[in-house]
């Protein structure tokens, strides 16, 4: 008995690689503790490149990508500001208001974020469209232990979850890497064409622990006929 509990603690905290294509996490509740970690040996980014699609209906502010390092719970965080309709998308604590986009309710949106150490411009893609380039920081690395957190907003290194910020939707096709993609690269991601997955987040080839009330499920709202 013990060594069965054993053997199941070690497989659900080592969880293997899974392809999850065609496949969604769905978040269903309004909660401060339901959420998907996924796992990446990085410990030190000098560029990177997120992108996810999001499917929701809330109008309160809500995170839709959180990475906090020991020292900053705030390393990497896009996320809707209700009040002023803005995205906002921050890069070690140094947050960026991007105006202009259609966030509309119910619908699928598409969005990448780019940054790199040396220029220290920031650039987030919206369903397909680039918006302006801004200065976030520049000259230090996004360094430490990486803790990704998908459908809450990190206040703390792993933690300090806001009921009233958490993600309620759908989400899929995350993919991160450790540089900047190029502009087709992203067209081709945005599109749904062939690119090359993500070498710090892959979504054909995820590791990741679920808590709470989160599932996986096929994308069960596109009719696809054999
Ligand atoms: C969340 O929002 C509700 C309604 O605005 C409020 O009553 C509650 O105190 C908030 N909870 C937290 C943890 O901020
Ligand atoms: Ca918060």
């Amino acid at each position: 008995m013990k060594f069965l509990l054993l053997a199941l603690m070690l497989t659900s905290c080592s969880a293997s690689p899974q392809d999850l294509s065609g496949k969604m996490f769905t978040f269903p509740l309004k909660t401060n503790s339901a959420y998907v970690r996924p796992t990446s040996s990085v410990r030190d980014l000098i560029a990177f490149t997120v992108c996810h699609r999001t499917f929701t209906d809330l109008k309160r502010d809500h995170a839709l990508f959180s990475l906090a390092t020991p020292n900053n719970p705030n390393a990497i965080l896009v996320f809707w500001h209700s009040s002023v309709q803005e995205m906002e998308a921050t890069v070690m604590d140094h947050p960026l208001k991007l105006v202009g986009l259609d966030y509309k309710l119910n619908m699928w949106h598409s969005i990448c974020t780019t940054w790199d150490s040396t220029s220290g411009l920031l650039q987030l893609w919206f369903d397909g469209k680039p918006l302006s380039r801004k200065f976030a920081t520049s000259g230090s690395s996004i360094r430490g232990s990486l803790i990704i957190i998908l459908g809450q907003e990190q206040d703390s290194h792993g933690g300090g979850f806001d009921i009233n910020q958490s993600f309620v939707g759908m989400m899929s096709d995350v993919h991160m890497w450790d540089y900047t993609l190029s502009a087709c690269e992203i067209h081709n991601y945005m599109d749904d064409l062939n690119f090359t997955p993500g070498n710090v987040l892959n979504w054909m080839a995820l590791e990741f622990q679920i808590f709470g009330r989160v599932i996986v499920e096929k994308d069960v709202m596109t009719c696809q006929k054999a």
